[in-house]
């Protein structure tokens, strides 16, 4: 009866939701039978998004801990939502800044066709499903008539001064159905209380009381944590359990984001999330006795202190030895469309293109995490048509990727930490898509997906935690049988789905190379995290995608690159090359420079060319770049390639000073 259950586990999708209860329990009870040894079945439904470790209490009791921590219903609720929109308007639309001064002139607002109507059309357009807006930025400028203050909307001459743009932007997400939150900047540099400790917090708290009693449900508060001076040079202390408490009284669904307790910040505006993403995390905590005296249904709000949270791994193992408090705390990852998080012209030409767009969606909602897209209107108070035009390929790469789920259909066959599919018939793919019921809690640390080609079982693809949604890009594959292995979790996974899918190629992403005729030998050595498929791997044939998880990089973490090339004879060789990823913001960076040297017995070498790096070390997207050295017709047999690790992230970087990684996928010669 439970395997049939599973069997269903296929017919999902579209009935997904009516049999959800069913296949969790059905899936639970397999994984019992499957593994009835185990003694780590405890499925925990209690919603307790925060729980305290107590002083000498063992490794395996905080792992079984935090997978215990489950999300609130409000977390819950917004993780699903996957896909969100932000929208940068306001005084600086019509300055060309990105921070206003605070002394700009309301008479400078005037959108003259403003339609929050064509925002929200082309938002839902797009696949999102919230919308945030700038009520008030760091320059104080309101979008709505605040009472408290009359640097707003209403002493501009845009609608003469009866306009209010969060209201119109809050109906029209009510008409389309779409959620509505709002950013409300604790800095202001226009506020003359600001820095008058208790006058200032009392003022913010009257706009905040304000935007949460006005505009009809809000679903999301999002605070920054920029904090500067005020029009009188003074700064001031912000009273985020007052704020905090405010929101929950008025708006007790709403989640309160990045300087605050229910949604963190992924840690970069570059649109890549982390390929190891935990919602489970140590939280930095003041003291412990305020957590245990706060109330229950928001136990974290009384002592809740953003920490750093730019780290590559927030909560694996290691993070959480030395914790002393777990908090179910997601991602959320903040990026704009443009360079800019105001709409600026001079920057019409570089809207994101719809592929990287659709980079963006694989990283971010793909790696567990909700994306927010930032989409700034422009000064006539419309979205701009290149941004729309965007959007609008990225939307159409998403649906053809996953307009059919080839495992719908297929039979299924559980046993101990695996899940096997048969297809009907054969399938290529070249996506997946994983699902943990997060509502039980995240578990999984490891997984691999495998095909069988008739007579093996070979890993195509895998990573570490999955959560609420994991999506996986790869080369092409074609089989009829696929197994999901859970290599290791932190107590038994509650999988909710799993989906393959035959998507467009995104940008050039996978090439196929003429294999190197000889051997090639590592002179150094790559993580165990990242392998490429093993010591063969950079010349293989196969290129690495713009998906550095894909299986096909070679990571190096903090060391160099060495390889050495034996063409079996003396020959003429005039080409030399290697393949580099960067992504500088999962800390991996193109070589400071790849030096070519050639030899003929393999002992002395002679160094023929050095290919210095010239990718902008700052490049906010994934960069595949050859480093390639023609040099000549040179006799040679060995040719070593020694691609030099920068060694420590930049000093503008989140990771400063942090080991860098060198990503590698195939060098070759002609
Ligand atoms: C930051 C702000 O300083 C930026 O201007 C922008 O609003 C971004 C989303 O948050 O903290």
């Amino acid at each position: 009866m439970a395997m049939n259950m599973v069997n269903s586990l296929r017919l999902k999708s579209r009935t997904i939701n009516n049999w959800l209860p069913f296949l969790i329990m059905a899936t639970l009870l397999l994984f019992i039978n499957q593994s009835i040894h185990s003694q780590r079945i405890r499925p925990i439904y209690s919603g307790n998004n925060y729980v305290t470790i107590l002083p000498g209490e063992t490794m395996e009791q905080i792992v079984e801990k935090a997978a215990g921590v489950t999300p609130s219903a409000n977390q819950l609720a917004w993780q699903r939502l996957e896909f969100t929109a932000f929208i940068h308007f306001g005084i600086n639309t019509f300055t060309g800044n990105e921070w206003g001064k605070g002394n700009e002139d309301p008479a400078l607002f005037n959108p003259a066709q403003l339609d929050t109507r064509q925002w929200v059309r082309v938002i839902r357009d797009a696949g999102m499903k919230m919308v945030i807006i700038t009520a008030k930025h760091h320059d104080g400028f309101c979008l709505w008539p605040s009472q408290y203050t009359n640097h707003s909307v209403a002493s501009s001459p845009w609608k003469k001064g009866k306009g209010d743009v969060v209201g119109e932007l809050a109906a029209a997400c009510r008409e389309y159905g779409l959620k509505f939150g709002f950013y409300l900047s604790p800095w202001d540099k226009h506020e003359p209380s600001y820095g008058d400790a208790e006058k200032y917090n009392e003022f913010f708290r009257n706009q905040l009381r304000e935007l949460l009693s006005g505009f009809g449900e809000i679903s999301e508060v999002w605070f920054d944590g920029a904090c500067g001076e005020g029009p009188n040079g003074k700064k001031q202390t912000y009273d985020w359990k007052s704020y905090y408490a405010l929101i929950r009284e008025l708006q007790p669904s709403a989640v309160i984001a990045v300087m605050g307790p229910d949604v963190r910040w992924v840690g970069t505006e570059s649109g890549n999330g982390r390929p190891t993403e935990w919602s489970v995390v140590p939280d930095v905590v003041q003291n412990l006795d305020s957590v245990r005296a706060s109330s229950q249904q928001f136990p974290v709000d009384g002592a809740f202190v953003p920490g750093d949270l730019t780290g590559s791994d927030l909560g694996s193992r290691d993070k959480l030895k030395n914790a002393r408090a777990l908090l179910w705390y997601p991602a959320e990852t903040d990026v704009s469309i443009r360079p800019g998080w105001f709409y600026h012209a001079a920057e019409n030409n570089r809207v994101k293109s719809p592929e990287r767009l659709a980079e963006i969606y694989f990283h971010s909602v793909g790696m567990n995490s909700v994306l927010l897209l930032n989409i700034p209107p422009d000064k006539s108070g419309l979205i701009h048509d290149n941004d729309i035009q965007s959007l609008k390929g990225m939307k159409k790469i998403i649906d053809q990727t996953f307009s059919t789920d080839l495992l719908e259909g297929s039979s299924v066959k559980v046993s101990g930490k695996s899940i096997e599919y048969t297809l009907a018939k054969p399938a290529s793919f070249n996506v997946a898509v994983i699902r943990e019921d997060i509502k039980v809690g995240q578990r999984i640390e490891q997984f691999h997906l495998e095909a069988w080609d008739g007579k093996a079982w070979n890993t195509f693809s895998g990573g570490t935690t999955v959560g609420n949604k994991r999506m996986l890009r790869f080369p092409m594959i074609t089989a009829q049988r696929i197994r999901l292995v859970t290599d290791a979790s932190r107590s038994d996974p509650v999988i909710m789905d799993f989906g393959l899918f035959n998507g467009p190629e995104i940008a050039e992403a996978i090439r196929k190379v003429r294999k190197i005729d000889g051997s090639v030998s590592l002179g150094s050595v790559y993580s165990p995290k990242y392998t490429g498929g093993g010591p063969g791997a950079v010349t293989d044939g196969i290129r690495g995608s713009y998906e550095f998880t894909d299986g096909k990089w070679q990571g190096y973490e903090g060391a160099d690159f060495i390889a050495t090339a034996d063409l079996g004879t003396i020959r003429d060789v005039s080409v030399v090359w290697a393949g580099f990823l960067q992504q500088q913001g999962s800390w991996i960076f193109m070589p400071a420079s790849v030096e070519y040297a050639v030899s003929d017995d393999g002992k002395v070498f002679r160094t023929v060319r050095i290919v210095k790096n010239t990718v902008d070390e700052k490049d906010e997207g994934t960069v595949i770049r050859d480093f390639t050295a023609k040099i000549g017709k040179t006799k040679t047999r060995f040719i070593r390639i020694f691609a030099r690790n920068r060694g420590h992230c930049p000093s503008w970087h989140p990771g400063a000073g942090e080991k860098t990684w060198i990503f590698v996928d195939e060098v070759g010669v002609k």
